[in-house]
């Protein structure tokens, strides 16, 4: 099946094309993975480079960012269905100011798919919010995600409230998100970083010994 239409689909933000492609390849025993990496993020990676060249603007940001999730939300039980015992628990959030969760989104749904239980803290996490979900749930890991150089100062405050709050020995933070780097991880204390979901899932795995 040539599957070039996925990537233009989300490109233009066509939602409904994308949802039916990504229906169609799914029945021809196309995997849930290979969609997304070959197609539905480098489309997403596109829309970013023609956003920063002043191609597209806001709106179409949302439009194909609406595609991606669409189609998503077929995916996710997919990438989920691992039929494994929990092997951990994830609080996952995207920080404070910060509004981009297809990123986080996929995080969760690889972790969930890789045995570890989720708590989605959802988008413009504040370091409170992070900190009452770690007494609530008694995670072992919370992983942030953030898209915005401007708001990747929110994990570092993070980890610092955490610090401030005598837990930070009790639960190990990863961080990953376009802008972040393994130095930027080093340079906050967090206890590790990736740079895509699959990788997240390997790490929080080596975090819990599993
Ligand atoms: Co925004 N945006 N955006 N945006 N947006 C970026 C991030 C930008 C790079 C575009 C660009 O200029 N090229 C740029 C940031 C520049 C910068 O800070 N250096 C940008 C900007 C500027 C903005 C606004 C400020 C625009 C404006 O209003 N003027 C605004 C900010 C809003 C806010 O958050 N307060 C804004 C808004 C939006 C939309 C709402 C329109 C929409 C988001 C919709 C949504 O998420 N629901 C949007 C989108 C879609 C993007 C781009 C085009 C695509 C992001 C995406 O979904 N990628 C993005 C350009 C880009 O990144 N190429 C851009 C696909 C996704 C699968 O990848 O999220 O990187 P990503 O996640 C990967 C890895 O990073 C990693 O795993 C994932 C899967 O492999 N990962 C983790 C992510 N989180 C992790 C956490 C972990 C581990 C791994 O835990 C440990």
């Amino acid at each position: 099946m040539d599957l070039q239409p996925l990537y233009d689909s989300v490109l233009i933000g066509d939602a409904k094309t994308t949802r039916s492609i990504v229906e169609q390849a799914l029945a021809e025993g196309v995997g849930p993975q290979q969609l997304l990496d070959d197609y539905m993020i480098p489309a997403m990676d596109e829309v970013g480079r023609r956003f920063e060249a002043n191609e597209y603007f806001v709106p179409e940001l949302l439009i194909s960012a609406r595609a991606m999730k669409g189609a998503l939300e077929i995916l996710r039980p997919l990438l989920a269905d691992s039929g494994s015992q929990t092997i951990g628990r994830v609080i996952v959030g995207t920080v404070r100011g910060d509004l981009h969760d297809i990123g986080k989104n996929l995080v969760a749904a690889m972790l969930e798919g890789g045995g570890f239980e989720v708590v989605d803290l959802g988008v413009d996490v504040p370091p409170e919010k992070f900190i009452e979900s770690i007494g609530e749930t008694n995670a072992d890991i919370i992983a942030m995600s953030a898209l915005l150089t401007t708001t990747m100062p929110g994990m570092k405050t993070t980890i610092e409230a955490l610090e401030s709050a005598g837990i930070r020995n009790n639960v190990k933070v990863i961080i990953g998100g376009a802008p972040v780097t393994q130095r930027y991880a080093d340079e906050i204390g967090a206890d590790g970083f990736s740079d895509n979901a699959s990788a997240a899932v390997r790490l929080c795995r080596d975090l819990v010994n599993a």
